[in-house]
C-alpha cells in the first residue's frame, strides 16, 4: 500500500489499520490550497483498472483501482530473469526526479522486466540509488523544524515481498540519505516470505553499507502487510514508528515534517503528502492537491472533487486534521502507483480482499455495515467465517465513537443514507421508471452524465438508489449529485449527475402532496424530456402538475 503513517501511541493501532485496509487504491495527495475552485480535467486516459488524466495545471492524477491480479506465476519469466539483478546504473539517469527514456533496441527486455514487479525495472535498474529528486515544498517549510533535535527517534519499517533490488534499495537510501541520522533508531526490513534469492544472503551483505543500523526480519510464510507490519513494530526500539513501502522516495524534510507532528501530541499519525513515481518512466511526478479522499458504498477508497463546503475544510486542516490523522504538508514521499498487483494471494484475491473489507464493515460500521453487505455479495458471503470479537472488544474497550458520529461531524458531506435522510428509488409516474446513476467515467475519477431513467431494478442494485438529505441534495455513490442550470438558458434545461459541489444548483425540493421534484433555485421541476424517447434524459421545465413531473420517492431498507 502507501508510504506509511507514524505513530507513538499503541492505542492508535486500530486506526492504522482501518486505513490500510481500506485505502486499498491510491493516488495521493493534497497539499498546497490552490484558490481555483476549477479543477476539471483536460486529458483522459485511460487503462483496464485505472485512469489518469492531466489536470488543467498539468498535473498528472492518477486512480488506482487495485483489484490484483492473481498472478502466481510471470509470464514467460524464467527462474532466472527473476532471481538476477540487473541493476546497472547510468549517471545522471533519473537525475531530479526527471523520466528515464529507454532505448528502443532495449524495448522488448523492457516490457519482459515490466511483468515482474508491474513496473519498469528496467527504468529503475538504470537510475542510481541516490539520485536527486525536486523540492516541492513551500518555502515556508524549509525554515522550519530546525529544533529537530528535540524531536523523538524512530524506527523506520519497510515490508516487503519480492520486491525489485534497486527499488528496495532506493526506498532505503531516499529515507536515510534525506534524514538527519540522529532522527534514525533503525530501519526494519520485514521480508513477507519472499521467494527471490537476492532478498536473501546478497541482501543481508548489502544492508552493512548503510551508515545506520538496518535490520532484516524474515516471515516463513506469507502474513500480508499488516501483520508484517506489526512484526517490527512489535521488534522496534524507536519511540515513533515510520511505516514506508518498498518503491517509495523519501524527499529532503519529509522525516522532521512527520516527527514533528508527533512530537507535538503523539496521539496523532502523521502522514506525507504522497507523490507519484511513474511506473513507466520513473519519473517524480507532484501528486494532485484539491481532491479529497474517502470511501465508497463498496468501502472502495476514491478521490473526490472538492466542493465548496471541503475547500473551507481543506483550510483547517491544515492546521489541525481533527486531531487524528494528520497530513504534514511539508513532509513529501514518491510512492510508484500501479496499474495492476504483481503480488499473488496465496487464498485468493476474491476471499482476501471481501475477508478484509467485511471486516471492516463488521467492526467499524455499526448499522451501515448491513448496508455494505446488500450491495457487496461477496463479501456478505464470507462474513459469516469472520471473527471479529477481539476487534470489537478492543473497540469499545478504546470507547471509539460511532459510525454514525463519523459520518455527522467528521464527513458531513457524506453520500451515505441516515435515519435523517430519504433513501431509496426515484420513480417517474408516467414512465414507471426509475432515475439512474451514471456508470461511465468520462472525465475524472467521477462517473457523470445526464440523468436517465431506466427500467427499476431490484433492491440489491444500488444503481438506482439515491439519498436525498435534509439540505435537498439528491447524492449517490461516489459522491454524485443530481445537477440542473440556476438560470434559464437556450434550449432544454438539461439534468445532469455530477461530482457533488454544494453549489445550490444541487438543490431540490420534494412535494409529498403533488410529487414535485423541484429545482430550489430555478424553481422549476423535474421533468422527462419532451422527446418519446425517455432514455434522452431529463430536464427541469415549468411546473404544471402533468405526470411527467411527478415522482414517488420509495423507500428502500438499508439497516
Ligand atoms: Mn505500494
Amino acid at each position: 500500500m502507501i508510504a506509511g503513517p507514524l505513530r507513538r501511541c499503541r492505542k492508535v493501532l486500530p486506526v492504522i489499520i482501518f486505513f490500510t485496509t481500506i485505502v486499498i487504491v491510491v493516488i495521493w495527495r493534497l497539499v498546497k490550497l490552490n484558490k481555483q475552485n476549477d479543477i476539471h480535467q483536460t486529458h483522459v486516459f485511460r487503462y483496464n483498472n485505472q485512469e489518469e488524466y492531466i489536470d488543467k495545471h498539468g498535473i498528472k492524477v492518477v486512480v488506482g483501482h487495485y483489484v490484483g491480479n492473481p498472478v502466481n506465476k510471470i509470464p514467460n519469466a524464467t527462474y532466472d530473469m527473476v532471481n538476477k539483478v540487473n541493476f546497472n546504473p547510468i549517471p545522471d539517469k533519473g537525475k531530479n526526479g526527471n523520466p528515464v527514456v529507454i532505448e528502443p533496441k532495449d524495448l522488448l527486455v523492457m516490457q519482459q522486466l515490466f511483468q515482474i514487479n508491474r513496473f519498469n525495472l528496467l527504468a529503475s535498474d538504470q537510475i542510481p540509488l541516490n539520485r536527486s529528486l525536486p523540492d516541492y515544498r513551500r518555502r515556508k517549510c524549509v525554515a522550519q523544524f530546525k529544533d529537530y533535535a528535540t524531536y523523538p527517534k524512530t524506527s523506520i519499517i519497510i515490508v516487503f515481498h519480492n520486491e525489485a533490488w534497486s527499488t528496495l534499495l532506493r526506498t532505503i537510501w531516499s529515507a536515510i540519505n534525506r534524514s538527519p541520522k540522529e532522527l534514525i533508531e533503525e530501519v526494519i526490513l520485514v521480508d513477507d516470505a519472499s521467494e527471490r534469492d537476492f532478498l536473501r544472503k546478497p541482501l543481508e551483505d548489502y544492508i552493512q553499507n548503510f551508515p545506520v543500523v538496518v535490520r532484516i526480519l524474515r516471515s516463513k510464510t506469507r502474513v500480508g502487510l499488516i501483520k508484517a507490519r506489526l512484526m517490527g513494530a512489535s521488534d522496534a526500539n524507536g519511540e515513533v514508528l515510520t511505516f514506508l513501502d518498498a518503491h517509495c522516495e523519501c524527499t529532503i524534510g519529509w522525516l522532521e515534517s512527520l516527527l514533528a507532528v508527533i512530537k507535538n501530541d503523539r496521539k496523532t499519525v502523521a502522514c506525507p503528502v504522497i507523490d507519484i513515481i511513474n511506473d513507466d518512466t520513473f519519473a517524480y511526478v507532484k501528486s494532485f492537491e484539491l481532491h479529497w479522499g474517502a470511501f465508497n458504498w463498496n468501502l472502495q477508497f476514491r478521490w473526490y472533487t472538492l466542493g465548496t463546503t471541503e475547500m473551507k475544510q481543506r483550510k483547517k486542516d491544515y492546521g489541525n486534521a481533527g486531531g487524528k490523522i494528520q497530513i504534514a504538508p511539508c513532509s513529501r514521499v514518491g510512492h510508484i502507483f500501479r496499474k495492476s498487483s504483481p503480488y499473488s494471494f496465496p487464498d485468493g484475491i476474491n476471499k482476501t480482499l471481501f475477508s478484509n473489507l467485511a471486516r471492516v464493515a463488521l467492526v467499524w460500521l455499526d448499522d451501515w455495515a448491513n448496508f455494505y453487505f446488500k450491495f457487496n455479495e461477496l463479501a456478505r458471503n464470507v462474513k459469516d467465517e469472520l471473527n471479529v470479537t477481539s476487534r470489537i472488544q478492543l473497540r469499545n474497550k478504546l470507547q471509539c465513537k460511532s459510525f454514525g458520529w463519523y459520518l455527522d461531524n467528521i464527513w458531513p458531506q457524506n453520500f451515505f443514507p441516515k435515519e435523517d435522510r430519504f433513501f431509496g428509488r426515484i420513480r417517474n409516474v408516467r414512465e414507471n421508471m426509475c432515475l439512474i446513476r451514471p456508470v461511465k467515467k468520462i472525465m475524472s475519477n467521477q462517473p457523470m452524465g445526464v440523468a436517465t431513467l431506466e427500467r427499476c431494478l431490484g433492491d440489491d442494485n444500488s444503481l438506482e438508489m439515491f439519498v436525498m438529505t435534509k439540505d435537498g441534495f439528491i447524492m449517490s455513490d461516489d459522491s454524485l449529485c443530481l445537477d440542473a442550470p440556476e438560470r434559464p438558458g437556450i434550449g432544454p434545461l438539461v439534468v445532469r449527475i455530477m461530482a457533488c459541489s454544494g453549489y445550490s444548483r444541487q438543490k431540490w425540493e420534494y412535494d409529498k402532496k403533488t410529487k414535485e421534484l423541484r429545482h430550489v433555485s430555478n424553481h422549476k421541476c423535474l421533468n422527462t424530456s419532451g422527446s418519446k424517447k425517455t432514455t434522452e434524459g431529463l430536464i427541469i421545465a415549468d411546473c404544471n402538475g402533468k405526470k411527467s413531473q411527478q415522482w414517488t420517492l420509495e423507500d428502500v431498507p438499508w439497516k
